[in-house]
């Protein structure tokens, strides 16, 4: 309720806090403690009390209240058109002032990609602090070879006496109306655009993130955009900004109306498996605020700036929309090989003995670990690119580095997006890495020109202004001074939306008080105990249960007492919501009067607040969404030239479309529960279609308690995602993957899939990196012609081939899941793990055995996988021998593919493809390129789906007989073993052929 948080924090006295105190429990155990800590209060990260526009029953309704516009000068070429736009009536001012003039602007960019621009007509006269996205932190790509005549698309407009100008954008190959705007107004405000578009009943739309629920949005759900510092609630804008939507129309083939869809969910009783669907694209390229609300009969988009910038992608199937989309935002980065190894963090790993405990563990139970992360423990008092001296230190940590390298592992360690900035009457307090970026006037600003400081785990702290080249240049030397000192594999982007923890420029006046603790306790700190655990704990760990429920219960007395008072305090106050109305000329950015439902409230509330100000004059309010984005390019370009020539490793928090292109992306702070590793796989799914298919969660759950039962669920899911992390919040119970002895064996099980399918894998992210393909795929982008699998996302595909059908729920010793295509039988499926067919059920939907430490696992047909082994890392895993696995389809037939580089080159100075293809008792390599590092021997073919003992077993390669092969009845397949002399003990050394 206070705009002013600053004054309450001078008003309090300092309080002694914890002193930042570590004990480690080894060898070179020691405590670090610095003077009495001032805490800064908690209600310095209080904001006003905003009711959002969408619950608010009193809110203006822009449809009703504004006049909308008419197009007018309409001048059309073979290539678009363009229009004027001129408000048809008086101002309403809903949100904002109306802008009189505006500009339309329509090219048919390709055949497949419309482009759609409404904005101001003289932006100079309208408004002083007009901001139109630039294109030099967002491309916006221009015409190309697009013609109207030739389009897929058709962009048509009319001006109705009722609601003046609105456009429909149709399909010509169906005459399918993709998106109308026709008989809803346009409302363009300094503050507030709305666009309302017309949609069919229970219409299919994917994306629009970042948010946790489930893969199909459904027709019930606002969908706030506005990057946020917020454990992942569900429905909730979090960490991602990402104003893109897949849309899927399903139709029933030859029912006379093929442009009419069907409505979901269907009756699957009657899904004859008689349809057909088509796909389309839509990318809002705009980084303001903003809301997506699906309701049952329209979509409609509200942003809080900017113009309307629309590109429309035809598809018509979800794989070209994707390949549409990443032509315009970027293609995703390929990722090291080392990348898809196990990658082990916690939030705790107090020194560098500890750390090097938990690598020492994974190598004494003999469980495959990469990669070894580190938290914020390591940073001295929580700055970035500075060790703390004494846990930390650089020649420990440069010899522990050392020993990972040898061993071929890596070190990746956190990075935070705030900067201390030092207490000025404390001479020891200084801190190089704030006085060169404060002296290259790299960090965000006040209005009137002051450093904007805020508040993160060192204390107050500045921000760096990436809009600044200086800053770019700026982290890029900090980062390669650091990386002098100690030499790190790659970066992990955290508190980037850009995370603040108090209201304002709180530090401002206040910096005599710094390091101050944060208005929180921190997990684990003392009255900060952790009692929460998975579903079901109490049935699988019934002792440790009762105990850990008797503390819980104790803890909540003592908190309930507290809030108890606290609530005495304010029950007086009544409920008064602050409202603001548009003012002529100018904005209110802290507090724009159309209130988007932002998880936080108020948009300063643990944020750097909208009116920080760039060194170019641009407000924090227009280019909010972009923080996250632009750290991980400017990491990327760090590491790219502290690192010459390697591919940098850059896992981030806040995205934005193009991310993909520098980073990978993680789920953020999800909890030890079920469900959220049930949406880990619709995130995942959503990130495919954003372009940053790196992606995982914190596997075994990073807020509370895990258990041995989720940890060995999650151990197995996580290993057929692209990045493959555990990770655990401070102080909750150690969750590392040796910790249950029943999790080192799923996880040994599911890893050694994983390493198998290491280079199929890789090949996937070649074909990310060169086609825009996907990595992890919903079951309905695979067959599309099946209105049953709309929402089916607790299951997916890894590429084309391999079909990944997990336990989600507590005690469950069985799993119900379908095998597209099987009933139907243009589909045909092998078991992992025997490698046996899978037999045609009854009944679409099957149940699958799937007791603890087993995680359903399928061949598709129609594949030929090239694997390795397991070994301990990914290094040792690239010198095992090949095998190959043939899984034919229902045709008989197989294919499949193999990139192959040094895997951790930008610009690999050999490569190599391999292409195989089976058919009719023979199979056939082809390879090119000149690449040899993994020309290595083929130790065995196994081929599937053999019905019957061939009638000879010999085996030729190139015409001479090499082996035998064995006939396996009960799995029917082949066997055909003893390879390693075969092709010179090379099988990647030339085309060659068996049979
Ligand atoms: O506010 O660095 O999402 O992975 O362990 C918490 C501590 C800050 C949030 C990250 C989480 C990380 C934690 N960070």
């Amino acid at each position: 309720m206070r705009a002013n948080a600053l004054l309450s924090s001078l008003l309090l006295v300092p309080c002694l806090a914890a002193a930042q105190t570590t004990t480690a429990g080894s060898g070179n155990a020691t405590t670090t403690t610095f003077a009495a800590q001032f805490t800064v209060p908690a209600a310095a990260d209080e904001g006003a009390l905003l009711l959002p526009n969408v619950f608010d029953p009193t809110a203006i309704n822009a449809q009703i209240a504004c006049p909308g516009y008419n197009a007018s000068s309409v001048k059309t070429s073979s290539t678009g058109l363009t229009a004027h736009l001129t408000l048809a009536g008086t101002a309403c001012n809903a949100y904002g002032t109306d802008i009189h003039d505006l500009n339309l602007t329509v090219e048919y960019q390709t055949d497949s990609r419309l482009h759609i621009n409404i904005r101001p007509s003289n932006i100079a006269s309208q408004n002083q602090s007009w901001y139109l996205l630039s294109t030099d932190y967002v491309p916006a790509p221009s015409q190309e070879n697009g013609q109207m005549t030739t389009s897929d698309l058709t962009f048509s407009w009319s001006n109705s006496v009722k609601t003046g100008f609105g456009f429909n954008v149709t399909r010509n190959s169906t005459g399918d109306v993709l998106f109308s705007t026709t008989g809803t107004k346009l409302v363009f405000e300094s503050q507030f655009i709305e666009l309302v578009t017309q949609q069919e009943e229970n219409y299919n739309l994917y994306g629009l993130g970042e948010v946790i629920h489930g893969l199909r949005l459904g027709n019930n759900l606002t969908r706030t955009i506005y990057a946020a510092d917020s454990g992942d609630p569900i429905d909730y804008n979090i960490y991602g900004s990402h104003p893109f939507y897949l849309q899927t129309k399903y139709f029933e083939v030859g029912n006379g109306n093929s442009s009419t869809p069907v409505t979901q969910p269907l009756d699957t009783t009657n899904a004859t498996g008689n349809y057909t669907s088509s796909s389309h694209g839509i990318y809002f390229r705009n980084a303001h605020g903003m809301e997506i609300l699906m309701r049952p009969t329209n979509v409609t988009w509200r942003t809080l700036g900017g113009s309307i910038d629309l590109y429309f992608f035809s598809g018509p199937a979800q794989t070209d929309v994707t390949h549409q989309y990443l032509d315009v935002i970027g293609k995703p980065a390929l990722q090291n090989y080392w990348g898809f190894g196990f990658h082990q963090c916690r939030w705790g790993y107090e020194n560098w003995t500890v750390t090097e405990n938990v690598v020492n563990n994974y190598a004494k139970f003999e469980i495959p670990l990469e990669t070894i992360w580190n938290d914020i423990d390591y940073m001295f008092q929580y700055r970035d690119f500075d060790n703390d001296p004494i846990r930390f230190n650089y020649s420990d940590g440069t010899a522990f580095l050392n020993r990972l390298h040898s061993n071929g592992q890596h070190y990746v360690p956190i990075i935070d997006s705030a900067i201390y900035i030092p207490n000025p009457a404390n001479a020891s307090d200084a801190y190089s890495v704030f006085n060169s970026g404060n002296q290259t006037n790299s960090f965000l600003l006040n209005p009137d020109g002051s450093l904007y400081i805020g508040e993160v785990w060192p204390g107050y702290t500045v921000f760096p202004d990436w809009l600044a080249a200086s800053a770019q240049t700026w982290w890029k030397n900090e980062m390669a001074a650091w990386i002098q000192k100690l030499p790190i594999d790659g970066a992990w982007i955290d508190m980037s939306e850009v995370s603040s923890f108090c209201v304002g420029s709180c530090g401002t006046y206040n910096l005599s008080l710094n390091p101050v603790h944060p208005g929180f306790l921190l997990p684990g700190e003392p009255g900060d105990v952790i009692y929460d655990y998975p579903e079901g704990f109490n049935i699988t760990n019934a002792t440790e249960a009762a105990s850990a429920s008797s503390a819980s219960m104790a803890q909540a007395d003592a908190t309930s007492t507290a809030t108890n008072t606290a609530a005495g305090t304010t029950s007086s106050t009544s409920t008064s919501y602050l409202r603001t109305t548009p003012t002529p000329g100018s904005r209110n950015v802290n507090h724009p009067p159309y209130v988007i439902n932002n998880v936080q409230g108020d948009l300063a509330v643990h944020a750097v607040a909208p009116n920080a100000t760039h060194h170019n004059g641009i407000q924090e309010y227009d280019v909010h969404n972009l923080f996250g984005h632009q750290i991980l390019q400017a990491t990327y370009a760090a590491l790219a030239a502290a690192k010459p020539g390697l591919r940098p490793f850059i896992i981030g928090r806040s995205t934005f479309p193009g991310s993909g292109t520098v980073a990978g992306h993680w789920g953020g702070d999800n909890a030890s529960k079920f469900y959220y590793m049930y949406f880990s796989i619709p995130q995942a799914l959503s990130f495919s279609l954003f372009g940053i298919p790196m992606f995982g969660v914190d596997t075994c759950g990073f807020n509370s308690n895990s258990d041995e039962e989720l940890c060995n669920r999650w151990m197995q899911l996580s290993a057929f995602f692209p990045f493959y992390r555990n990770h655990n919040v401070l102080s909750a119970n150690s969750q590392e993957a040796y910790v249950w002895s029943s999790v080192i064996d799923a996880t040994k099980t599911a890893m050694n899939v994983r390493f198998q399918l290491l280079p199929y894998i890789y090949t996937l992210f070649y074909n990310a990196h060169t086609s825009g393909d996907t990595v992890m795929r919903a079951l309905a982008w695979e067959f599309p012609n099946d209105p049953s699998l709309a929402d089916a996302d607790r299951q997916f595909f890894l590429g084309p081939s391999i079909l990944v059908t997990p336990v989600l729920t507590q005690g469950a010793t069985s799993v119900d899941g379908v095998f597209p295509g099987l009933v139907e039988k243009t589909d045909v499926y092998y078991d992992w793990y025997n490698k046996t067919p899978v037999s045609v059920p009854s009944s679409k939907n099957t149940t699958i055995a799937a007791p603890l430490s087993h995680i359903p696992v399928y061949i598709r047909g129609g594949a030929i996988l090239a694997t390795q082994q397991m070994a301990m890392t990914t290094r040792d895993a690239r010198n095992t021998s090949w095998s190959i696995i043939v899984a034919p389809g229902v045709n008989g037939t197989a294919t499949g593919s193999l990139y192959l580089d040094d895997g951790e080159s930008v610009q690999p100075n050999a490569t190599k493809l391999v292409t195989m293809s089976a058919a009719m008792g023979s199979l056939n390599v082809t390879v090119s390129g000149s690449y040899t590092g993994l020309d290595l021997p083929l130790a065995n073919i196994t081929i599937l789906g053999v019905t019957q003992a061939p009638p000879s077993n010999v085996v030729m390669i190139n015409g001479d007989v090499v082996a035998n092969s064995t006939y396996n009845a009960t799995s029917k397949s082949l066997f055909i073993g003893g390879l390693e002399k075969a092709l010179g003990g090379n099988v990647w050394g030339g085309n060659w052929t068996l049979s």
